[in-house]
């Protein structure tokens, strides 16, 4: 294994997210500190050189660069989860949680952008974007809700997975874009559930208490 280096700004939601899946596997990694606001690092040379689209998160891993939430996350669970529970094998589990990475990436994406316009005045009309993420977020407490009637804990399988990594930051940051957690029973639930894992990690904006 070479070392896992990951190219990170410690506000980011994104980031935080490949944070929380390294740390639940328990793999150490160097983080090199990207000044994204306001310096715009990402865009410079050295950085465009790994990540022609100029974002974060990036990770190097020996040779290998990647970028991109959804990618990295699904090689480091591929790649260093030995149970294979993060990234299921069985076939039927593997597209529940595929289905909801790209939730993560396209119905959640209002609820980033909500966070950059709350926090940085960018990202777009705050009011709009919090009006589709409270919608999102609708979604995913429906879901849990119902699976938590039939004794469940988490978004697929009857164990951790990359889905619940990914999925719940938007959640745990949504008082930073006005999105009280007592909204929603099942979502907070299963969100004190994702904070018990051994390895969890917090970043800036979620609160200790739940
Ligand atoms: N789809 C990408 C989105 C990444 C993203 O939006 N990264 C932010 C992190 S701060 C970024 O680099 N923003 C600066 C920019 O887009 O110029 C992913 O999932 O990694």
């Amino acid at each position: 294994m070479g070392e896992l280096v990951l190219y990170n700004y410690e506000l980011d939601e994104n980031c935080y997210r490949v944070r929380l899946v390294l740390s639940v596997l328990g793999l150490a990694s160097k983080l090199v500190a990207i000044n994204v606001i306001p310096g715009r690092e990402q865009q410079s040379p050295a950085m465009l050189a790994l990540n022609p689209r100029g974002q974060l998160p990036i990770l190097g891993d020996g040779d290998l660069v990647l970028s991109g939430t959804g990618a990295i996350t699904a090689y480091l669970a591929r790649r260093y989860d030995e149970t294979g529970s993060l990234m299921p094998i069985d076939p039927q589990a593997f597209g529940q949680v595929q289905m909801w990475l790209d939730f993560a990436a396209t119905a959640l994406k209002p609820a980033y952008d909500a966070r950059l316009s709350a926090l940085f005045g960018i990202g777009g009309d705050q009011d709009a974007l919090t009006a589709l993420a409270r919608k999102s977020l609708r979604i995913m407490d429906d879901f849990i809700l119902r699976r938590q009637f039939t004794g469940a804990e988490w978004f697929v399988g009857d164990a951790v997975t990359l889905a619940d990594l990914i999925l719940f930051p938007a959640f745990a940051l949504s008082r930073d874009y006005g999105i009280q957690h007592a909204e929603f029973d099942g979502l907070r639930r299963w969100s004190r559930r994702v904070r018990s894992l051994p390895g969890f990690k917090s970043m800036p904006g979620i609160p200790d208490y739940q």
